[in-house]
């Protein structure tokens, strides 16, 4: 094992059951609050047309910039707990689910293991990815081109900005 690095990673969140931004800003100050992780930057908060599915709502969608001392399966593991957590918060009113956390790059990690494949295989098509990221870190490098770069190319129709306020996940949980 290597020891243990102090690491930047990025998060990709997304809901649309019950009150997905509620989830959302509750996982990110959950994030924000484990000793071994804390949050560096959040994107706006955007409303997303389905991609993929598209016979469901709107997506809320935001992109978060972390520094971690948690290796990627470990920062994995964190981030299904905390999707777990409030699922089951929701899962009497709401519905099964309300919230994804995705981890999007690891620093320079590339990885195609099974459980995490790094960086988020779909993540460079995907315009409710790209255009939070893109808040973030536009200068980002995946697969060897900037974020700002992959976003050029993507689909962004309908995506809207529903929160352009940097505090949104601290007023909104
Ligand atoms: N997540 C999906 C599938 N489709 N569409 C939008 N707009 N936003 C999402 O977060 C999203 C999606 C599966 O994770
Ligand atoms: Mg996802
Ligand atoms: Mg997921």
């Amino acid at each position: 094992m290597p020891e243990a690095a102090l690491r930047s990673a990025t998060l990709g969140l997304g809901g649309n059951i019950g009150e997905p931004v509620k989830a959302m800003a509750a996982a990110l100050q959950r994030l924000d609050g484990h000793d071994e992780c804390r949050i560096t930057a959040v994107s706006r908060l955007y409303r997303t047309p389905p991609w993929g599915k598209t016979d469901q709502s709107f997506f809320f969608n935001a992109c978060a910039a972390i520094e971690t001392w948690l290796p990627p399966e470990a920062l994995l593991d964190l981030c299904l707990s905390i999707e777990r957590e409030m699922k089951r918060e929701r899962v009497e009113r709401w519905g099964p689910r309300t919230l994804d956390i995705d981890v999007l790059t690891y620093g320079d990690v590339v990885q195609d293991a099974p459980r995490l494949e790094l960086p988020h295989p779909r993540m460079t098509e995907r315009g409710f990815v790209l255009m939070p990221l893109a808040d973030i870190a536009p200068s980002l490098l995946v697969r060897g081109r900037p974020v700002s770069d992959w976003l050029l190319d993507a689909d962004v129709t309908g995506i809207e900005v529903a929160d352009d306020s940097g505090d949104w996940w601290w007023r909104s949980a």
